[in-house]
This record gives structure tokens, C-alpha cells and sequence, in this order.
């Protein structure tokens, strides 16, 4: 029986939730030395002097390092010429940089010693943002770089004569503020020297990347450096990028012959852990009178802080990529360029790069609706693509299957549109009741990364997934694989496919992954990638172990290989359902030479594949919002999300709306609440949880859920990723909700976040935000 589509309830849970999981810094070795940081005070400035004397006469302290120490180890792995240092060397570039680390025989003595690091600064001109970056005679934040825009592909005059020539056009700038991906686990790691080389536990989402990165930095074998995943407090992206610590940790651990931890503060973390999102859109869009799109110009600058890594310069480009969404556009022409500011560096968040693209073109086309005085769902309709695959503007983006307007059908349907379109007239002629705003998105993004090519440069290997399966001698499966799920429930969902191609009962299915001495190669869970590739991996594997098996399992039954078939937890004669052989005996038989046919080596039924798929998937979703604004505070309330989302055929629906329900919290934070601040001198506002509101359960709207599923067709699961489709959808229907509740003072546009400060202001001054 298959189980693809059932509520399968994790197998990872048991562990979790009986506080038997361990994470990194429940990890505790015999002679374990702690790590803490001396973050920089300034965001630009020259170190004068780094005063260390008293840190190192402090009780218990083993070691303090300062750039002069760490002179001789490589720079941390990142895009040539970029690369950043493992502590500021002569000048720091943002707030939090690390300029020192103390290590010492424990956690409070190596944190109160690092208070005693005295840094002189002297401090230098600041470009806290992109328009202080880009100004003339601005601070250089890499002195190296002509200027603080590294890479720039500007859009020229393209595109400028067909806008000149519709019927109507229309222009929006959108400013996207950082948001501090927040896992509830910091960034930590635990780096032990043995006879036998470096392990590292880290929670990460690329063990083999950083397997491989840490073996070229310390110039060490691969199979001398082994990376393991401990349990996951979530990942979000930001336990992709490659920060100092994971690297001073084991440089430490050699140094001193024990093993090192580091494990990050919470302050620290919105200070250090990448930050996401970040940009500055200008659109540009041109239509007829029926409000459809004949040309759309976009240019999006990223703001990758001091220190740009490949995933926070790739944003820019999965955002042009996406930026014409699910629509047919006749004519798009988008550019991008990477700016370097003295903040904190930026890079991949949730969604990476599509919650913006979705965000651009889901709030043109409601722009577009207003412009021409028709419902924003009508416009949608009118535009959407509805013939596949469809080549877009960019070579990356085919997409291979869809149903937006299907998806927006179905949207009405659970959504009662009517109903509520009435219920806001009602309320805007009534003074003392709140507002109501109804918003949409139709948003679509890539997932899934990717066919060959598209991964390369990350992994330094390909776009695969490594997927290994193995029947154990007494029929149970172990499904091992380089994906490096941190939340996602990948565990489940691989036991799922392996149980339904293997007709192994679920139970006796493990999966097992992170740890590089057992899984030798992988790339790792980032895209949403794993169930379309890895998934597809089992499923590959699985097929491979099911054709030895059945040839064994002829070979003792008597019969024709091609007359055997899969029967449960083993195999039957076709046509004679009462000849069965169970799984445990074909693969007890399968080490035994005299068992099985003369041409097959003994030995496990196993087969491994490094799983490659012809192209991206395109998950897509209709979401509807609905919000209430109260008009003496300006809060906003979103009395319920409705969503309707396409990941194609769905593994597991339980966890698919697990997902989903997760990232449109983080999406419905965004819209409402997050938002990194700085001011002009570079210094971060919002350090703290006082100042940077995660939202709680309390803020969590009601959701309705439903799927529609359109089959991917780059993988024979049909399955499209689903893991970061609610960060993407739910910004602009969010947004869209509140400007369709303010659309009657003239608002065309708030930015994110739409905060009661925002909202109230709009109320109390009548006025529409300049577009
Ligand atoms: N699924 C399904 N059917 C599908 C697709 C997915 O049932 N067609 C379910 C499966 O249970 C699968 C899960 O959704 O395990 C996610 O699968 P997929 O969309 O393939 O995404 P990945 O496993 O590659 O996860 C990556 C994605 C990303 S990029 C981020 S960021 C992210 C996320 O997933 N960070 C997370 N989800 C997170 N969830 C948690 N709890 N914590 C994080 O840090």
C-alpha cells in the first residue's frame, strides 16, 4: 500500500519531544574548552589597538586571539576577492564583526574575559544602507573595490519604447527592510582534534560543503574531517553561510588539544547570524485598458551588508528571475546589482530572494487593479499563464506545470469573496467599526535547485542529492541520504517513499543523514530541494533494490523474474498470490553465495544513487487575507489567511501544511512586525527581542488550508517543494489586505512592516503614501 499522500505522523518526534534529542550544546566531551566572541562596537572603523593582557590573566582563560594569530589561516571560504576574515584585521566593517575570541575552561569565564578585550577604535565614515553606499564619495566598505556596488546589471533603455507605447503605465518603489532569520537555536558548533583528525558537530545545513571547506582550510584529508549534524533548533538559511566561528573553533581545538564549543547568545545572534531580504525595487509596468501587462521593468538592489557570500548575491537574481510571477507578460525586462553597506552581511532567508519577487509583482498587479478601478482577482485572472511549459524571460525559469487560475478558483471558494467585499462596504460607511481590507496573491517560486548546473558553485560538486538504499538481513530498510533537514520532517517523508516503492511496512524504514563519516557525500537541504530531488533519490534507489531483490526472490521462488511481484513486506508469483517470500528472507538469502543466482555477487541489497532532475520545480498558491485595522491605533489584524497551495502531489499533507502554516508565520511577520533597523552610524536598533518582534502564537492568524496539485513534471514523484512557499506567499497578501482597507484614503502602497505607527499615521493625516 502507498503511503505518498498519507498523514503519516514524524518518527523524529518521539525523540524530541521526550527530551532525548540532542543538540550541540547539550553535548558535553571530558575537557570541553569554551569560545566567546569580542565583537566590534563600531561598524566602521580602524583598530588603533587591541589590548588582551587582562583577558588572558583571567581565571580559567586558555587563550585569546587576535588577528595577528589567526595571520596564518586561510580567509573564510566565501566568493574570491570578497572573502572575509576570521577576526578584523586593522579595520572593522560592521556592529558585532569579530575582533577577538577568548577560549577558556568554561562558558561564563570565557564570556566574562572577553568583556576585558580592550579595542581602541578610531572610527571611520559609515554607509549603513544602499542609497549611503551608492552616494558619491561614499565609504568604501572593501577598500580594495573601486566602489560598494560589486556586481551591477543595469537595464538600460530595453524595454523603454514599449512602455513609452501602452495605454497605460505605472511605477512603484518598494524598499524591503532585514529581517534576522531568528531560528530558535543560534549559531554553535563543538570542534574536537583526535588522533583521527577533526569532527566538528554543527548544526548546518551543508555537512559535506563544510566538510569540504574545512578540509581545504586546515589542509587535512577529507576522510580526516568529519562534520556531524546534532539535533536542529531550525536553520531558516542562515545555517548555510560560513561564519568565522566554525572555523575558530577548530583552529582553537588544535591549538589547545581539546575539544572547543561555541555557542552563540541570543544578542549575538541578531547581530551576527546573516540577515535577510533587503532590497530596493523600482518597477516600472505598462497595460492596456482591460489591465493587462504588456511590459514590466524592474531593477533590484541588494543590500549584502559588509560581507557578501554566494547565497546573498544569488538573491538578486532569483528575484529578477521570478519577478513576473505567474503571469504572461509580453515583455520583461529586469536588472540587479550587489551593494556592499556596514552592516551585518545578508544572504539567503526563507524563500531567498522569491518573497521579494512575489512581493514586486504581486503588489504591481494590485497597483495595475487600482489604476484602472477593477477587482484585483478579475486583473489576476486576466493575466495569468495558463499553458505549460512556459518559457519565461529568464533562461533559468521553464515552468513545467501549473494551475494559477485554478488555484484562484479554488481560493474563492473557500474564501466566500462576495460575502466579504459586502461586509467591507458595510464597514466603511460605519465610523466606529474597523476597517476591513481583503488582499491576494498569486504568488509562484522556484524550488527545488536544481538541474545541473544551477548548484555547482555551491557545492563545488553538482546539483545531485545522494540517496543510499539498504535492506538489512532481516528485511528492514535504511534509507541514508546527504540531505540535512533541520525541521522539515525529512526523515518521515523519506520512510514514506522508501515504504511505498519497497512495501516495507513504514516501521522497519530509518533514515539516517549528517554525519559525513556515514553518508560520505551530499549536498545538503536548502531551495526546498530535498523532497523533489532526494525524494525522487529514494524512489530511484529503491526501484534499483526492488530488481535485484525480485531476481533473488524468483531464483527461490522457482519463477520468472518478470513474474515476480511486490507483495506486502516481500514478493509473490504473479497470478499464484499464495507463492510468497518475505523481504527478511530474500535479504538473508542475498549473503549467501548458494542462494542466489550463480551470476549475482553476494552481498546486500543496496543501491545508491546521486539523484539529478531535469529541471527546477515551480511550486505555486493562491492566498487570500483578510485584516481588520483599528482606526484609532492603526494595528492591523489579520482575522484569517486562507491558502491554497500547489506543491504537486503532496508526501505527506500533514507536514506540507506544517510547512506552509510555519512559513507564513514568518511571512506574516515580515509584513507586520520584523525589521532590522540601523541608523545612519551603522548602529543596530533592533539588537534584542524588545525591539524585534517574532511573533508569537498570539499574532498567528487563523489559517484555511487547501491544495491543488498540478504534477511537477522534472521528477516521476510529480513533487514540487513546499518548505519556504508560505515565506513567499504571504507578504504581498498581507500587505495587499492593508492597502485595500486604506485604498479609499488614496494609499496605493505602505511598506513592509506595516507597523500600528505606519497605519496610524495614514489614518490621522489622510494622506497616501507617495508610490
Ligand atoms: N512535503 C510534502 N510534499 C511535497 C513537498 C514537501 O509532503 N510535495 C513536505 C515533506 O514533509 C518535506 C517538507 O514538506 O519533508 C519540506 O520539503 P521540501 O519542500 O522539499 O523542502 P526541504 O526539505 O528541502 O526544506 C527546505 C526548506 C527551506 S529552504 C527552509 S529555509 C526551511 C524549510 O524548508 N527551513 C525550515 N522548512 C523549515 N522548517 C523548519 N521546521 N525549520 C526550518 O529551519
Amino acid at each position: 500500500m502507498s503511503l505518498i499522500g498519507a498523514r503519516v505522523v514524524r518518527k523524529e518526534d518521539p525523540a524530541l519531544l521526550t527530551g532525548q534529542g540532542a543538540f550541540v550544546d547539550d553535548l558535553a566531551p571530558t575537557g570541553c574548552a569554551f569560545m566567546a566572541m569580542v565583537p566590534s562596537s563600531e561598524a566602521h572603523a580602524r583598530i588603533v589597538s587591541i589590548g588582551t593582557e587582562e583577558a588572558r590573566r583571567a581565571p580559567g582563560v586558555l587563550a585569546v586571539w587576535t588577528a595577528a594569530d589567526v595571520a596564518d589561516l586561510p580567509l573564510v571560504p566565501g566568493p574570491p576577492g570578497l572573502q572575509r576574515p576570521l577576526l578584523a584585521a586593522g579595520t572593522v566593517r560592521y556592529l558585532g564583526e569579530p575582533v577577538a575570541v577568548v577560549v577558556a575552561n568554561d562558558r561564563y569565564q570565557a564570556s566574562s574575559a572577553a568583556a576585558l578585550v580592550v579595542v581602541d577604535y578610531e572610527p571611520l565614515p559609515v554607509a549603513a544602507n544602499v542609497a549611503a553606499a551608492m552616494a558619491a564619495g561614499a565609504p568604501l566598505v572593501n577598500p580594495d573595490l573601486p566602489s560598494n556596488v560589486v556586481f551591477e546589471q543595469g537595464l538600460g533603455d530595453e524595454g523603454l519604447a514599449e512602455l513609452e507605447a501602452c495605454p497605460h503605465r505605472a511605477t512603484l518603489r518598494i524598499s524591503i527592510p532585514k529581517c534576522a532569520p531568528s531560528p530558535i537555536e543560534p549559531t554553535g558548533c563543538l570542534a574536537d582534534w583526535g588522533p583521527t583528525g577533526l569532527t566538528e558537530w554543527v548544526p548546518f545545513q551543508a555537512p559535506h560543503h563544510l566538510r569540504t571547506m574545512l578540509s581545504r582550510f586546515f589542509g587535512v584529508s577529507q576522510d580526516q574531517t568529519r562534520v556531524i549534524l546534532p539535533e536542529i533548533g531550525g536553520g531558516f538559511g542562515s545555517k548555510i553561510n560560513f561564519v568565522p566561528e566554525l572555523f575558530l573553533a577548530p583552529a582553537l581545538s588544535r591549538f589547545l588539544q581539546r575539544p572547543v564549543k561555541y555557542i552563540q547568545t541570543r544578542s549575538e545572534a541578531m547581530q551576527s547570524m546573516y540577515h535577510g531580504r533587503g532590497q530596493e525595487q523600482e518597477v516600472e509596468v505598462g497595460f492596456d485598458d482591460d489591465g493587462r501587462i504588456l511590459v514590466l521593468r524592474a531593477m533590484v538592489t541588494q543590500d549584502n551588508g559588509a560581507y557578501p557570500n554566494e547565497t546573498g548575491m544569488g538573491l538578486p537574481v532569483l528575484t529578477t528571475t521570478m519577478a513576473a510571477g505567474c503571469y504572461h507578460i509580453p515583455k520583461v525586462v529586469t536588472g540587479w546589482r550587489n551593494v556592499l553597506t556596514h552592516t551585518t552581511p545578508v544572504a539567503a532567508y526563507r524563500g531567498a530572494g522569491r518573497p521579494e519577487a512575489a512581493f514586486l509583482i504581486e503588489r504591481t498587479i494590485d497597483l495595475v487593479a487600482d489604476e484602472l478601478g477593477l477587482d484585483p482577482v478579475e486583473v489576476r485572472r486576466r493575466n495569468v499563464i495558463r499553458t505549460f511549459p512556459y518559457a519565461t524571460h529568464s533562461p533559468l525559469a521553464v515552468y513545467d506545470s501549473g494551475d494559477y487560475a485554478g488555484a484562484l478558483d479554488e481560493l474563492m471558494r473557500i474564501m466566500d469573496y462576495e460575502g466579504l467585499r459586502a461586509e467591507q462596504e458595510r464597514r466603511r460607511s460605519d465610523p466606529d467599526a474597523p476597517l476591513l481590507g481583503i488582499g491576494f496573491s498569486s504568488w509562484l517560486e522556484i524550488a527545488g535547485f536544481g538541474p545541473p548546473g544551477s548548484l555547482e558553485g555551491f557545492g563545488h560538486l553538482g546539483s545531485w542529492e545522494s540517496v543510499q538504499v539498504r535492506i538489512q538481513p532481516d528485511g528492514s530498510a535504511i534509507v541514508y541520504t546527504g540531505a540535512a533537514p533541520h525541521g522539515q520532517g525529512t526523515v518521515t517523508t523519506f520512510a514514506q517513499i522508501a515504504a511505498s516503492e519497497l512495501g516495507i511496512p513504514f516501521d522497519k524504514v530509518s533514515v539516517r543523514y549528517g554525519d559525513t563519516a556515514v553518508v560520505p557525500q551530499g549536498i545538503g537541504t536548502m531551495g526546498s530541494r530535498i523532497t523533489p530531488i532526494g525524494g525522487e533519490g529514494v524512489r530511484t534507489a529503491s526501484g534499483k533494490v526492488v530488481e535485484r531483490a525480485k531476481r533473488i526472490a524468483a531464483h527461490l521462488l522457482e519463477a520468472a523474474p518478470e513474474d515476480v511481484v511486490l507483495a506486502e513486506d516481500g514478493f509473490a508469483v504473479q497470478g499464484t498470490p499464495s507463492r510468497t517470500i518475505a523481504w527478511s528472507e530474500v535479504a538473508w538469502k542475498s549473503f549467501q553465495p548458494l542462494e542466489i543466482p550463480s551470476d549475482l555477487e553476494p552481498g546486500a541489497l543496496d543501491a545508491t544513487v546521486f539523484q539529478q532532475v531535469s529541471n527546477f520545480s515551480f511550486p505555486s498558491g493562491a492566498y487570500g487575507c483578510v485584516v481588520e485595522i483599528d482606526r484609532q491605533t492603526g494595528r492591523v489584524e489579520i482575522r484569517r489567511m486562507y491558502l491554497v497551495d500547489d506543491c504537486g502531489t503532496v508526501i505527506n499533507p500533514m507536514l506540507a501544511e506544517g510547512q506552509v502554516h510555519g512559513g507564513v508565520a514568518q511571512g506574516v511577520a515580515q509584513a507586520l512586525y520584523e525589521q532590522v533597523v540601523y541608523d545612519d552610524a551603522g548602529t543596530m536598533l533592533t539588537g534584542t527581542f524588545m525591539d524585534y518582534l517574532v511573533p508569537s502564537a498570539v499574532e498567528i492568524p487563523p489559517f484555511t488550508d487547501s491544495f491543488v496539485c498540478t504534477p511537477s513534471t522534472s521528477n516521476t514523484l510529480g513533487a514540487k517543494g513546499i518548505g519556504e512557499s508560505g515565506s513567499v506567499g504571504a507578504p504581498p497578501a498581507v500587505v495587499n489586505a492593508v492597502v485595500d482597507a486604506l485604498s479609499p484614503l488614496g494609499v496605493r502602497h505602505v511598506d513592509m512592516p506595516v507597523t500600528p505607527e505606519k497605519v496610524w499615521r495614514i489614518l490621522r493625516d489622510g494622506t497616501a503614501t507617495p508610490v
